[in-house]
């Protein structure tokens, strides 16, 4: 899977190359390429946005250098994804349905976002035809500055669902984990007890049958909670 990003600040995606995500890239099963938007704003200034039609408040980016920026990148069978507070809220369906793809590219605006005519360009049927789909999303109900950081919380959400890059992938099937693919009851680990804290007994017993049920439980009360 190629994944690439057009964005004003590169270097926000530095992280990219640590942990997990990391180790794929370096293993060949993911490649990144991050792109520098200001390189397409040919004036003087390299200004890539400009008042809004119609007034108010912040400044919009312009279409004109998103579609220097985006057109290379529109190969067969792209899914480009425009981060916007207004999109489809992302979700484990999403990132296990984009975990699928040959290639995404995201492109991060920021400001009060980019001319709604760059996501009109890319939905006409030239694209279409070349299984080239568009897809608004966001990460969440909050406002980031832009949409750098809701990128790098997809791809690291994406990237650990291609195969091979989590080394056994019963972690993301087993029935200990939820259809989001986590752990839903709590953890513990050594020392048995911690600052005057024991562990459940029932997961020193070695009986798998009544832990089973225990964290099931647990994990039914936390859901409860958390509604
Ligand atoms: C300008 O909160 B967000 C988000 C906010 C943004 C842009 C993109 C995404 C662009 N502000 O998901």
């Amino acid at each position: 899977m190629k994944i690439e990003a057009v964005t004003i600040f590169p270097d926000y995606f530095a992280p990219l190359q640590l942990s997990l995500v990391g180790k794929a890239s370096n293993a060949g099963l993911v490649e990144f390429a991050i792109h520098d938007l200001r390189v397409f704003a040919n004036n003087n200034h390299h200004t890539v946005d400009d008042t809004p039609y119609g007034g108010g408040a912040g400044m919009v980016m312009m279409p004109e250098i998103w579609g220097l920026a985006l057109d290379p990148l529109m190969l067969e069978a792209t899914e480009l994804i425009i981060l916007t507070p207004a999109g489809k809220r992302f979700n484990q369906k999403m990132a296990a349905d984009f975990a699928k793809a040959q290639h995404l590219v995201f492109a991060c605006g920021r400001y009060e976002g980019i001319d709604d005519r760059v996501r009109q360009h890319y939905e006409s049927e030239q694209y279409a035809s070349r299984n080239i789909r568009v897809h608004e999303v966001s990460i969440g109900d909050y406002v980031l500055g832009g949409g750098e950081v809701a990128s790098l919380v997809m791809i690291e959400a994406i990237t650990r669902l291609i195969p091979g890059v989590i080394g056994n992938p019963e972690s993301l099937s087993e029935e200990s984990h939820n259809e989001d693919g986590y752990l839903e009851y709590p953890n513990f680990t050594k020392p048995a007890i911690w600052r005057d804290i024991a562990v459940p007994e029932i997961l020193l017993s070695g009986n798998h049958a009544e832990i089973a049920k225990w964290r099931s439980s647990e994990a039914t009360k936390r859901a409860e909670k958390n509604l």
